[in-house]
C-alpha cells in the first residue's frame, strides 16, 4: 500500500511536467540563457555600462513577458511563435549594439569612458 501511495504521489508530481512538456521551448530557453550570458560578459568586460545593462535587463524581461503571454492559453499559433522570435531578435540586436557602441566602462568605475570604440 505504501509503495502504491508513493507511486501515485510520484505520478501526480509528474503530471504537470508531462502536460508542460508539450509547450516547453528548449530552443527559446537556450537562447534566453545565451543572451543573459552575453549581457553578463558585456558587464564583465566593461563594454556595457550600468545603464546599458539595466536597459538590456528590461529587454530580457520583455521577451520573457511575451513568452508568458504567448503560452498563457496553452497553444502557440504560428503568429505567436513569430512574435516571440521577433522579440528575441530585437533583443539580440540590442545586445550587440550596446556592446559595440561608444558607451563603455572598461575601468569599471561606474562612469562612461571617453575614447575609441573597441
Ligand atoms: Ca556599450
Ligand atoms: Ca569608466
Amino acid at each position: 500500500m505504501k509503495t502504491i501511495g508513493k507511486a501515485f504521489v510520484g505520478l501526480c508530481l509528474m503530471l504537470p511536467l508531462l502536460a508542460g512538456a508539450q509547450v516547453t521551448t528548449p530552443r527559446f530557453d537556450q537562447r534566453q540563457i545565451n543572451q543573459e550570458n552575453r549581457i553578463e560578459q558585456g558587464n564583465a568586460s566593461g563594454s556595457l555600462t550600468a545603464r546599458e545593462d539595466r536597459r538590456l535587463d528590461k529587454g530580457q524581461q520583455h521577451v520573457a513577458n511575451v513568452e508568458t503571454r504567448v503560452y498563457s492559453d496553452g497553444t502557440v499559433t504560428r503568429q505567436e511563435r513569430a512574435k516571440l522570435h521577433h522579440a528575441q531578435e530585437v533583443q539580440s540586436h540590442n545586445i550587440y549594439r550596446q556592446k559595440h557602441d561608444y558607451q563603455h566602462d572598461y575601468n569599471h568605475n561606474g562612469r562612461v569612458d571617453r575614447g575609441q570604440r573597441r
